[in-house]
């Protein structure tokens, strides 16, 4: 095993229309186990990230406690990044997004760091639809503490010491649009060819984007009996629709038949299709998402793609007023109104 990354690349490599190769988008080289789901996720990002046209430097990477929590060190080098404390995140993510609200917020968090500690804050940037991208790399256990049950285990789910988890999990996915999330997707890290339009759809969406993605701990959770194991959940995927992501100002080249594809308009002119395969879903209709959902749990099948997405969402600033303009930008004078303003709103007070 080498430690050390080429840096010879290929000049015939493509390049985006930044003029970057994929590598620009690339972090540092990985310290996960070998074969654990969330680094085939990192790679799905950089691809996204790459496809996307995105300056780099545009982005902030948020991050909890974690194995999952660590991988925004394995992206984007050149890009914002914090390092939270255990189920913080979000809190984090809501203070940097209402100070600069220009850039692309991206946070990483493990099924341990938002279904148990971080339960409260998760909720609550829900609510306040943060324009955010919130990605749990879920692996139905705490990898980074040796593999104990999280609450996103399944009920009968066995542990790699053949320990039968008692309790019923925590459905990420049904909770973000029982509590109103704009945009709830679910994936699997082994899917890239799904995964990668997903989280383009999600970066590209005007308010709070959910990622559900399954990321088998190959260390501690991949054993027969587990229901996050690789094995398992190849046997039981089921897409709702494939997804295809064309951004905005690029040609649409694919043809459709007509009538099988939904054409969903996001908010920066972007274009998802999403080819139907499930026929009792719709993907804007709350409760037909949450009935899909249930429905395929009811089937012991873990439902994929995008769930739901709300394609005119009100995020956070726009529901609360806020500047056009990121808080270091202001001037005094932007920010004292003067003793007649302040008389004004005083008087109206009274
Ligand atoms: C306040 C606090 N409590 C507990 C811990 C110990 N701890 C570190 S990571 C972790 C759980 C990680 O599980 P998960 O979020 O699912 O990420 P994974 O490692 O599986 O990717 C725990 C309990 C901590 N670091 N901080
Ligand atoms: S312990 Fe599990 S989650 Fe952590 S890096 Fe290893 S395989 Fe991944």
């Amino acid at each position: 095993m080498t430690y050390i990354r080429s840096t010879f690349r290929h000049p015939a490599l493509p390049k985006n229309e930044l003029g970057f190769t994929a590598d620009h988008y690339q972090g540092n080289l990985s310290t996960l186990c070998a074969g654990c789901g969330h680094d085939s996720i990192n790679a799905a990002i950089v691809e996204a990230c790459w496809q996307l046209n995105i300056e780099p430097h545009k982005v902030a990477k948020l991050s909890g406690i974690g194995c999952s929590s660590k991988s925004p060190a394995y992206f984007l080098s050149n890009s914002h990044g914090f390092n939270s404390v255990h189920g913080r995140m979000p809190s984090v993510a809501t203070g940097a997004n209402l100070a600069n609200r220009d850039l692309i917020y991206f946070g990483v968090s493990g099924d341990g760091d938002t279904a148990s500690i971080g339960m409260g804050q998760f909720v609550h940037v829900i609510r306040r639809n943060l324009n955010m991208v919130y990605l749990v790399m879920n692996n139905g256990c705490y990898g980074l503490t040796k593999g104990q049950d999280s609450a996103t285990a399944d009920a009968g789910s066995k542990n790699k010491s053949g320990h039968e988890n008692l309790f019923a999990a925590i459905d990420l996915s049904s909770l973000a649009i029982e509590l109103g999330a704009t945009f709830v997707a679910q994936s699997f890290s082994g899917d890239k060819e799904q995964l990668v339009p997903l989280l383009m759809a999600a970066m590209s969406h005007n308010g709070f984007a959910f990622l559900n993605v399954i990321s088998p701990c190959v260390t501690f959770n991949n054993n027969v009996g587990s229901t996050k194991s690789y094995d398992y959940v190849r046997e039981h995927v089921a897409a709702t629709a494939t997804v295809d992501f064309v951004p905005m100002m690029r040609e649409i080249t694919a043809t459709y038949e007509a009538g099988s594809v939904k054409e969903l308009t996001m908010h920066d002119g972007s274009v998802i299709h999403l080819n139907k395969l499930q026929k009792d879903w719709d993907p804007s209709d709350r409760l037909s998402a949450a009935d899909a959902v249930r429905d395929a749990k009811g089937r012991n099948e873990i439902l994929t793609g995008l769930l739901y997405v709300n394609e005119n969402s009100t995020e956070l600033h726009d529901l609360i007023n806020t500047s056009d303009r990121p808080l270091n930008s202001l001037s005094k004078g932007d920010l004292c109104p003067g003793s007649t303003v302040l008389d004004a709103f005083n008087r109206s007070l009274r």
